[in-house]
């Protein structure tokens, strides 16, 4: 492999990604009924500016127009959310025909252009009748229903997709979605009382995926592939010395929510210590959640943004996790720190600190929100768009070329969409969306993304 080119090998897979409630649109048609995401955003002050996913990016109508877009940059592989309310509208029972028939539709779309399907089944918009059931994930009915939606829809579209993903991002619609004191930034947006009720969503979500897995497996008629989609935490050695990168690998399992959530997925257990730390706050846990949760996987979906810095120090613990000074420079996010190595290490921790060398890796996003100006001439340079991505796309082919398990890579987003809290205000795509009149305009980064797909390598 040429190291001075960054020439990623020819079975490295080129994606986009996008979900369901922050494109589709169309939320009160054929059959769908709201999810947690259409209450929160209708209440007053808890999205910027009021915005809604109601309209988004109109894709449930434009979805044509969209593929032959993925198709014209010269796209092979397309990540995309299932919405559960489409598909049972009131989260469990009789299954909405039309909702499946919308993915029916999209999926034959994709597979007419050659592109392959790599399909979500939750990315945070979970129906509304759940909540008010049961409290959605404060509930382990919860996990049931989850996997009863799964095998409706993998029963009923497994023939044309077979690359499958449980969940994303665990801990956003848990530990952002339910806290202690404040009204949380996320759906469904309850307060609780106590730390381990959160923690105990994010037990159940866990029992969801697990339980899901099997689901996916036992209801596909052909053999497929099965992933968890996880942001975890990276924590980066400062300096690459044989010290910073041992505390970087001690501090793994206590970066972010990794011991919660990572941890017991990959490995079966939670990590005592980290069960230590937590005390009270701990989930409950009954007799065989762990097997359920700890389910074999074809695959890893890696969602990389930033990461943290780590340095060795000499007392116990043996690390310190380090603040980002006020002038280090991010993207158009406050959270969005520009850390191109944690993708490198990300890779590597699950290799060598969780100890699974041969589990093989997906980015399934990575990506950034820029200042975009739409241009007099109808253009989008966003030059610090294409400087971020080629960072961290070259992070990746350091993975690859180092002999990590890494297979393939989704730009988040292939179009500016609903960015949750900060609505239309933040826009990711590498494709602009005009909302005022839904044109979709490929921005600099998007041709420049095209030229690293046609050369199959970082340009
Ligand atoms: O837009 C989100 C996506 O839904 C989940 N991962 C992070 C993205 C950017 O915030």
């Amino acid at each position: 492999m040429d190291r001075t080119t960054y020439q990623f090998p020819k079975d490295f897979l080129w994606g986009a990604a996008t979900s369901a409630y922050q494109i589709e649109g169309a939320t009160e048609v054929d059959g769908r009924k709201p999810s947690v995401w259409d209450t929160f955003s209708a209440t007053p002050g808890r999205v910027l500016k009021g915005h809604t996913g109601s309209i988004a990016c109109d894709h449930y109508h434009r979805y044509p127009e969209d593929i032959r877009l993925l198709a014209e940059l010269g796209f092979r592989h397309y990540r995309f959310s299932i919405s559960w309310a489409r598909i049972m509208p009131e989260g469990r029972g009789t299954v909405n025909e039309a909702g499946i028939d919308f993915y029916r539709r999209l999926v034959d779309e994709l597979l007419n252009h050659n592109i392959t399907p790599h399909a979500t089944l939750f990315h945070w918009d979970s129906p509304q009748a759940l909540e008010d059931r049961y409290g959605s994930w404060r509930s382990r009915e919860m996990a049931n229903d989850f996997a009863d939606y799964a095998s409706a829809v993998v029963s009923r579209l497994g023939d044309r997709i077979t690359h499958w993903m449980t969940l994303n991002e665990i801990m956003c619609f848990t530990h952002f979605g339910y806290e202690v004191g404040k009204i949380p930034v996320h759906a469904p947006g309850t307060v609780v009382e106590h730390q381990k009720q959160v923690w105990q969503t994010s037990h159940h979500a866990l029992l969801a995926h697990g339980l899901g897995c099997q689901a996916i497996r036992s209801a596909s008629p052909v053999p497929c592939s099965v992933s968890l989609v996880d942001n975890f935490a990276v924590s980066v050695p400062l300096t690459e010395t044989p010290a910073d990168c041992e505390a970087a690998r001690r501090a793994f399992p206590f970066c972010g929510y990794n011991g919660g959530i990572l941890l017991p997925a990959l490995t079966g257990e939670y990590p005592s210590d980290w069960l230590a730390q937590l005390g009270e706050a701990a989930p409950e846990i009954q007799e065989g959640d762990l097997e359920i949760i700890h389910q074999p996987l074809d695959s890893l979906g890696f969602n990389i943004y930033s990461g943290v810095y780590v340095r060795a120090i000499d007392p116990d613990p043996g690390y310190e996790i380090l603040d980002f000074p006020r002038g280090y420079p991010r993207m158009h996010m406050p959270w969005l720190q520009i850390v191109p190595e944690a993708l490198y290490w990300g890779v590597r921790h699950i290799s060598e600190t969780i100890g699974q060398p041969n589990l093989p890796i997906f980015v399934t996003e990575n990506g950034c929100a820029a200042e975009d100006v739409l241009t007099d001439q109808g253009e989008v340079i966003d030059s610090d768009r294409i400087f971020y991505l080629r960072q961290y796309l070259r992070a990746a082919y350091r993975a690859v070329s180092e002999g990590y398990p890494l297979k393939g890579y989704f730009v988040w987003s292939l179009m500016d969409n609903f960015e949750w809290a900060w609505g239309h205000d933040r826009r990711f795509g590498i494709v602009y969306v005009d909302y005022a009149n839904q044109a979709r305009i490929p921005k600099a980064s998007a041709h420049w993304f095209a030229e690293c797909i046609r050369h199959h390598r970082v340009v």
